[in-house]
């Protein structure tokens, strides 16, 4: 680890998006998804299964102080997952992000009666958590396991961050730091605490971002002893389930304990396993504290478990966790397309993961995983019209298989509105509405451009003041044109990702071949730029067919289709139903056609393939035969758009 190439990832404040593709999806979080989730989470939308949220938190403030009356009867009871709470708290992230692109004063009156009710639940030693405070105070602290108080405190404490960091205001933050210093007095590695930590991580990466704004040693502390404390022996979720007389709710010892990453100490895990949300959480606050504490070995764990996943486990798609059972990661090479589980926050945690790997060591690897999850795995978790999503994320569906076998009943073929377990909708809206701080990163010499998009960013670099103005039609074409605003001259490093998609491309200075050096996939430039300098990126965008490492039985004699960052995918809408029996024809002469009036405007591809004709006797079987071909125009369509005109097949990968 080089401390002297560490970058900060910029602050939503600090750019403005006007990006054709981004700014859509980031106005439709803040006019339909953030409106809408609110309304969920107050029980009022109509034929979604209900929140509770907010009824949860007036309950809890209504036991906590007699005197207030939100119109809660007291006997109501708890309503909804042992994490509700952790739905409002992602909303409230989210709608703090919005407000650095779009202040709003409405919103801002609603977070604030919102904070006023989260905060009138908290006790007088800064506990917070409305299923103990409704259910009995006296239970709290004795299921770490699986009761998710500390990760709904890690989700408050994002969310309380993100709020102060967009409007100044401290309430919720301060809240937040009193429960931790409850936490803190708990739990630990001090004599007479419990030895526990997180059932479900988050807390780590929260209590690092904590530690960001306050400077508290403790919170720092505590998000260590949370990572090297686990999977430590004597194991302390069985000592916690014998002592509570809680239970063990996995069958098998294998999975019981490494689904919760607790198997053994993180620094003996090499590859990913258990709960994949859990896990990339974890790794995310692990990469954090071996930033800051410069902690070499935990880095190279963090560096294991990364390749891991991206060379051995990932989707395509950016996906990840291929198992139903356990919501979990299963082992090198399994990837299944009809039975993927690939739950949408799996890939926000992964950017989350690789997002802070970028900024500790400047290798594309990691951006080009950020970029792959958020223009596939993630957006494709959410409809067009921002009013319904995915949680589970297959890269081949067939509605009967979901409707009849058992092992594909997960799988849903249209978007929910709302679900009882609702981690992915409010976890989405988060992600795109932060969107702007993963755009670039800087130190005070260099400057990083991670992803391409029309934007405006404004840096404060030892050599002074600059402003990167970026045009651009990405993800459509890769023509990136850069301008830089700077009072005098600016001497600085810049780096320019080179998508590893990208195959050739070229970069112009003010219209002349540019000095560049390539080195770990950024194109970098060291100069002093002048004000109105200008950048001209050309990224060679070929639609690619891409197989998959032989080792995956599920790919084996299969192709998908890419075109720069987006994975695309053949519709029943678009090229009828058994997709199953179309294959890819060669020579492979693609089309690609920008068409404004489908599906909010994208490029489709369409080339020549063939459809197996079926056999006229109708047998099952038969001795091989030379198989009957009709030739077939195949219509392809980005995957983050798929199942957005009504129900019916979908698949990423072809026949060969
Ligand atoms: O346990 C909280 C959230 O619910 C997890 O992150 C998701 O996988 C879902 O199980
Ligand atoms: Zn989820």
């Amino acid at each position: 680890m080089n401390p002297s190439s560490y970058s900060e990832f910029m602050k939503p404040r600090d750019i403005r998006i006007n990006d054709r593709f981004w700014g859509a999806f980031m106005e439709r979080v803040r006019t339909k998804v953030i409106p809408y989730q609110w309304k969920a989470l107050n029980d009022s939308v109509p034929g979604a299964e209900p929140s509770y949220c907010i009824r949860n938190f007036k309950l809890a403030a209504e036991l906590t102080h007699p005197e207030l009356d939100y119109g809660i009867p007291r006997d109501t009871g708890f309503g909804g997952l042992v994490f509700q709470d952790s739905d409002l708290a992602k909303w409230i992230e989210a709608a703090a992000y919005s407000l650095a692109w779009h202040p709003d004063r409405e919103l801002e009156k609603t977070l604030d009666e919102t904070i006023d009710i989260i905060c009138s639940a908290q006790q007088d030693d800064g506990y917070l958590n409305t299923y103990y405070i409704i259910n009995g105070l006296e239970k709290r602290f004795t299921n770490l396991k699986d009761n998710h108080e500390l990760y709904c405190m890690g989700h408050y404490i994002e969310a309380a961050a993100a709020y102060y960091d967009a409007a100044g205001k401290r309430k919720l933050l301060d809240a937040m730091i009193r429960y931790v210093d409850c936490v803190d007095k708990h739990i630990g590695a001090e004599e007479g605490k419990l030895h526990g930590y997180p059932g479900h991580e988050i807390a780590e990466m929260a209590l690092i971002r904590l530690y960001a704004v306050t400077k508290d040693e403790k919170h720092l502390r505590l998000a260590k002893y949370f990572i090297d404390q686990r999977g430590q022996s004597p194991l302390y979720f069985e000592e916690e389930t014998r002592r509570n007389g809680n239970t063990f709710y996995w069958e098998d010892s294998y999975v019981q304990y490494q689904y919760y990453q607790a198997g053994k100490p993180v620094r003996e895990q090499h590859t990913a396993e258990g709960h994949a949300v859990r896990a990339v959480y974890l790794y995310s606050g692990m990469a954090d504290t071996a930033r800051l504490t410069g902690d070499e070995e935990l880095f190279a764990v963090c560096k294991a478990l990364f390749a891991n996943i991206t060379q051995k486990q990932m989707y395509l798609t950016g996906a990840i966790g291929q198992s139903a059972y356990g919501e979990a990661f299963s082992y090198d090479y399994d990837l299944p397309n009809d039975t993927a589980y690939a739950e949408t926050c799996a890939a926000i945690g992964l950017a989350f993961f690789a997002r802070r790997m970028a900024s500790i060591e400047p290798r594309a690897e990691y951006a080009d995983v950020i970029e792959r999850a958020l223009f596939n795995g993630i957006t494709g978790g959410m409809a067009l019209d921002g009013e319904s999503f995915f949680y589970v994320n297959p890269l081949e569906a067939l509605p009967q298989a979901s409707l009849k076998d058992r092992r594909m009943r997960h799988v849903k073929i249209q978007r929910q509105k709302w679900f009882g377990c609702a981690c992915c909708p409010p976890n989405i809206a988060r992600i795109i509405a932060f969107l702007g701080s993963y755009v670039h990163s800087a130190n005070a010499d260099t400057v990083y451009t991670h992803l391409y998009l029309g934007s405006e960013a404004a840096f404060h670099l030892a050599g002074g003041d600059l402003n990167i103005k970026m045009e651009t039609r990405y993800p459509w074409d890769g023509e990136v044109d850069i301008s830089f605003t700077a009072e005098g001259n600016a001497p600085f490093t810049y780096g320019l990702r080179i998508p590893s998609w990208c195959k050739s491309f070229s970069l112009k200075l003010n219209g002349a071949a540019a000095p560049y050096a390539l080195r770990d996939g950024y194109a970098l430039l060291n100069q002093e730029w002048r004000n109105g300098d200008r950048l001209s990126l050309s990224l060679d965008m070929p639609v690619n067919l891409v197989e998959t490492n032989p080792c995956v039985r599920d790919n084996q004699g299969k192709l998908a289709l890419i075109r720069g960052p987006l994975v695309y995918c053949l519709e029943e809408k678009d090229n009828g139903k058994e997709l199953f029996k179309l294959h890819a024809g060669t020579p492979a002469n693609f089309t690609v056609n920008y068409e404004q009036d489908l599906l909010e405007g994208l490029c489709t591809v369409s080339f020549s393939g063939k459809r197996e004709k079926d056999w006229e006797d109708g047998a099952l079987y038969r001795n091989r035969a030379e198989g009957r071909y009709e030739d077939q125009e195949l219509i392809f369509i980005p995957y983050y758009a798929w199942a957005n005109r009504g129900a019916g097949e979908m698949t990423v990968w072809i026949n060969k």
